[in-house]
């Protein structure tokens, strides 16, 4: 593949006025016609040829102003057409005739089936795999789109904006017209027919506009869209509270398809979802599920506004809207549960997958330079850490001046195509706060360290910080000048309340942020009368690393006294990596593994403090990952001294908290039916989290298998379930619950994912051999993304173990697989294999199977550009 540059952005030679679709599907076969109005732009040569993008086309029919074009005016191939001879000035139609066959797409890119449902994924280059266009995000345009299927086939058909008119044709066919009068680029195309079941309900505006809502799924599960739907709904009005945005069409569909390649897309009018972010009930779905669901449904909401309204320029710009997308549902989800628990949830989420990809060979900024494959780029850094990205902006301007800014940019760039220099100008011209320096960090790649020191003189009663940041080269070799980092802090006295000091010079200080803008800085606060615990970079208030070498006593003080709830997690997480990084040198030299009595007993405060929110307790429990603490050991990683020094670490908590934890692990738990509230859910997590930790040092099953037993949510029935099958991995007890499971919910496509995916986690490694098995079962299907997901993808990102065996089987076999599954889903594959970004952190035996793996991949003919660009980098 070639190489897109940033730096070579120009505007296309033709600008579409209009597009008109008629897409007639039949059994084997769909026939486009499209109709582009089209003018040459101003300036551009009157004998510039017209180059529309295809991929995997035939054309039928080709047409200018009506009239049929001779063969002598372009040139067609599967992936591009050019036409020549256009008029040098004004308006003039073009109509191209494709014909596709949406039955062998597995790539499930442009339109496909799905059960027998026709549908389309056009995001990032899907729509120039149904037609010829000019497919890229700064090509806008409205839309009309007549489709027409048979009756029987399917009786609904959906596209993009409202329904004009529908009605009947021969032959037991007939048709539907929908006109989206908002400009919108081709990448929010999208089409879907089918014999779907429906869900609708209705929301006015704040203006008083009338919205019917439906949500489309498979024959007989509209009953399991009912969170989906009140989650649209909460997410409509949140957004018009908060952000002022309100929506702008008579319809908002959402549509649920089993086959997708990733969680949802935010098509104009018409989201399509895969049903696994759609439907639930407490029988199937467990609290995760459920966040799951708001999340990604306000999520795709909100893109209406941050990428369909204002969409993006090029896909270098992709941030501009995924990140600002994912700030804005990371804010509803705060607003709706818990402002703590979501900024805990999210940062962990960042630094588990957004700093292995930027301290490893994927590194990239989150506004890329350059690309192969622009699909391998909806990646953690662009979404999560873009998300990071717009949360500064408003630590660096306070809630007034970010919203003041938002306002501006809605303003300036409704029905744009913008740039994220447009969006951050909004902010520097609303407020008048300089923001050049800050805009390194979409350009320069990489998470910087800020190391932190403390210097107290009882006598003056000053305190002195020095703040030190620092930025190694990477992979992606962008730079490392220092950033503009805000760092929200506060002093906290001995009575746990955030003490003012009488004056304070250096760094810039403003309200509870420290501004660093230098490579390094001092603070000093004057006059103090006691040395106060300092409660740094609360709410993680810039992704870096933080290395700040706190006494015990004041970080043990700060998990009891910080006013800031998100900082008493991550002190004590803090503490907890750093014994668990000692517990692995310790297993490595087969010496015991130690953990502080203080820090334990510091756990257990927390975990017992009833004044604090079972959610928060439960996620203080949640020892790091395997794979967390891989990272944190940085490098000459060894899986299995990871494994035994984490197991040790949680049979010690377990032992030393076995009271508290029988308590909480019943009496804890919500009682009466069902309900998937944040605080139900939270003390669920709190109470199957103490089981499990019960149990690891009991060694006694008998409580996990009740709570399997006696369920009657998925999310206590899979707690259970998980604690028998990777706990007591071979046991007949574990082995007899997997069967029940199985039989119990085999028709449920969403529930065999759990299934396949917890027995490909199991910390054990006759895993590999077990997932071998796995794949050759008859419900096992690598065409069905989430399905190979569940299997290869949890084996290869959660069993670090297993996925690592010292013999290279477990790599090995990931690799063979990726082989296979390319040949169905380049994007599905491409994906799975980011799983080996980390392989050069390991131990070198290890290391070295795991470039045999690579090396073996990448050297296998006919490879896709998204697998070999993946493989390729991972190797370099
Ligand atoms: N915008 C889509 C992702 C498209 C991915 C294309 N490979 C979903 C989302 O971020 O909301
Ligand atoms: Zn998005």
């Amino acid at each position: 593949g070639e190489t897109v540059r940033l730096e070579d952005y120009r505007p296309t030679d033709f600008v579409v006025h209009g597009v008109e679709m008629t897409v007639e599907l039949f059994e084997g076969r769909a026939e486009i016609e499209t109709t582009l109005s089209l003018s040459r732009r101003n300036g551009v040569p009157a004998d510039a040829p017209l180059l529309l993008d295809g991929d995997e086309l035939e054309l039928t029919s080709l047409a200018l102003d009506g009239e049929t074009l001779s063969r002598s005016y372009y040139e067609a191939d599967p992936s591009s057409l050019r036409v020549e001879g256009l008029p040098a000035s004004g308006a003039f139609t073009l109509s191209i005739g494709t014909r596709i066959v949406p039955e062998t797409n597995t790539k499930l890119m442009g339109l496909y089936r799905s059960r027998g449902v026709w549908c389309t994924q056009c995001e990032a280059e899907g729509f120039r795999r149904i037609t010829y266009f000019l497919d890229r995000p700064d090509v806008l345009a409205p839309y009309t789109v007549r489709v027409e299927a048979d009756r029987a086939a399917a009786p609904v058909l959906l596209s993009n904006g409202n329904p004009v008119e529908g009605g009947p044709l021969d032959g037991g066919r007939h048709y539907a017209l929908w006109h989206d009068p908002h400009p919108k680029p081709s990448y929010l195309f999208a089409l879907v027919a089918g014999d779907l079941d429906v869900l609708t309900d209705s929301f006015t505006t704040a203006s008083g506009r009338p919205v019917d809502l439906a949500i489309y799924t498979e024959k007989g599960l509209a009953s399991r869209a009912a969170y989906a739907m009140d989650a649209i709904k909460r997410s409509m009005r949140w957004d018009e509270e908060r952000f002022g945005r309100e929506y702008d069409l008579d319809v908002f569909n959402v549509v649920a398809i089993s086959d997708f390649n990733m969680g949802a897309m935010e098509n104009k009018g018409l989201n399509v979802f895969n049903h696994k972010y759609v439907l639930l009930d407490s029988d199937t779905a467990t609290d995760t599920d459920y966040a799951g669901v708001e999340t990604v449904i306000a999520h795709e909401y909100f893109h209406n506004w941050t990428g369909n309204r204002i969409t993006c320029r090029d896909w270098f710009q992709l941030c501009l809207k995924e990140g600002l997308t994912v700030y804005r549902d990371q804010r509803f989800t705060a607003d709706e549960r818990s402002a703590t628990v979501e900024r805990i949830g999210s940062v962990r989420g960042l630094k588990a997958h957004q700093f292995p990809e930027d301290q490893g060979p994927l590194q990239h900024p989150v506004r890329p330079r350059e690309y192969k494959e622009i699909n391998n780029f909806y990646t953690a850094t662009v979404y999560n850490k873009g998300a990071e990205l717009c949360r500064m902006i408003h630590t660096i301007l306070g809630a007034d001046g970010f919203k003041k800014g938002m306002d501006l940019y809605f303003e300036r760039h409704d029905g744009e195509a913008a740039t994220i220099e447009d969006f951050v100008r909004s902010f520097e011209d609303a407020t008048g706060e300089d923001l050049q320096q800050f805009s390194l960090w979409y350009n320069q790649a990489g998470t910087p360290t800020l190391a932190v020191e403390e210097r107290f003189d009882e006598g003056a009663g000053r305190l002195t910080l020095s703040l030190v940041q620092s930025l190694q080269p990477g992979a992606a070799d962008t730079g490392t000048e220092p950033f503009h980092i805000p760092v929200r802090f506060g002093l906290v006295g001995p009575n746990g309340a955030d003490m003012e000091p009488a004056a304070v010079s250096g760094a810039e200080v403003r309200g509870d942020v420290i501004h660093l803008r230098k490579a390094r800085e001092s603070v000093v606060f004057e006059g103090l009368g006691a040395r106060p615990a300092v409660s740094i970079l609360r709410d993680f208030s810039a992704p870096v690393t933080l290395e700040m070498r706190q006494s015990e006593d004041d970080a043990l003080a700060l998990s009891r006294l910080d006013p800031n709830l998100f900082n008493r997690w991550r002190v004590l997480t803090d503490l907890v990596g750093r014994a668990l990084t000692a517990g692995v040198a310790a297993a490595r030299r087969g010496t015991d593994v130690t953990f502080d009595p203080k820090l334990v007993e510091a756990i257990l405060a927390s975990v017992g403090d009833e004044t604090l929110e079972p959610a928060f307790r439960a996620q203080i429990l949640q020892l790091p990952s395997e794979s967390e603490i891989g990272r944190m050991v940085g490098s000459d990683v060894d899986p299995a001294a990871v494994h035994a020094a984490r197991e040790s670490t949680r049979r010690r908590i377990g032992a030393d908290g076995a009271e508290l934890f029988a308590k909480l692990s019943e009496a804890g738990r919500p009682s009466g039916a069902f309900s998937p509230d944040a605080d139900s859910a939270g003390r669920r997590a709190l109470a199957n989290t103490a089981l499990d930790l019960l149990t690891a040092a009991s060694g006694d099953l008998t409580a996990a298998e009740r709570r399997f037993r006696d369920a009657d949510n998925m999310t206590d029935r899979l707690a259970g379930l998980s604690i028998l099958v990777n706990q007591f991995a071979g046991s007949a007890e574990a082995g007899a619950a997997l069967d029940a499971f199985f039989r119990r919910f085999e028709d449920d496509d969403l529930v065999l994912d759990k299934w396949f995916a917890l027995q490909a986690g199991v910390p054990d490694e006759g895993t590999v051999e077990r997932v071998a098995g796995l794949a050759r079962h008859p419900r096992f299907n690598l065409a069905n993304p989430n399905r190979a997901r569940s299997l290869f993808g949890s084996f290869a990102s959660a069993n670090p173990l297993a996925f690592n065996r010292a013999d290279g089987a477990g790599q090995r076999l990931v690799a063979e697989v990726l082989l296979d599954l390319d040949r169905l889903n380049p994007q599905v594959s491409a994906r799975i294999a980011t799983t080996f970004r980390s392989w050069k952190t390991l131990e070198p035996r290890r290391r070295e199977k795991a470039r045999e793996a690579l090396t073996w991949l990448a050297g296998r003919p006919g490879l896709s550009t998204d697998l070999s660009d993946i493989v390729e980098r991972t190797l370099r």
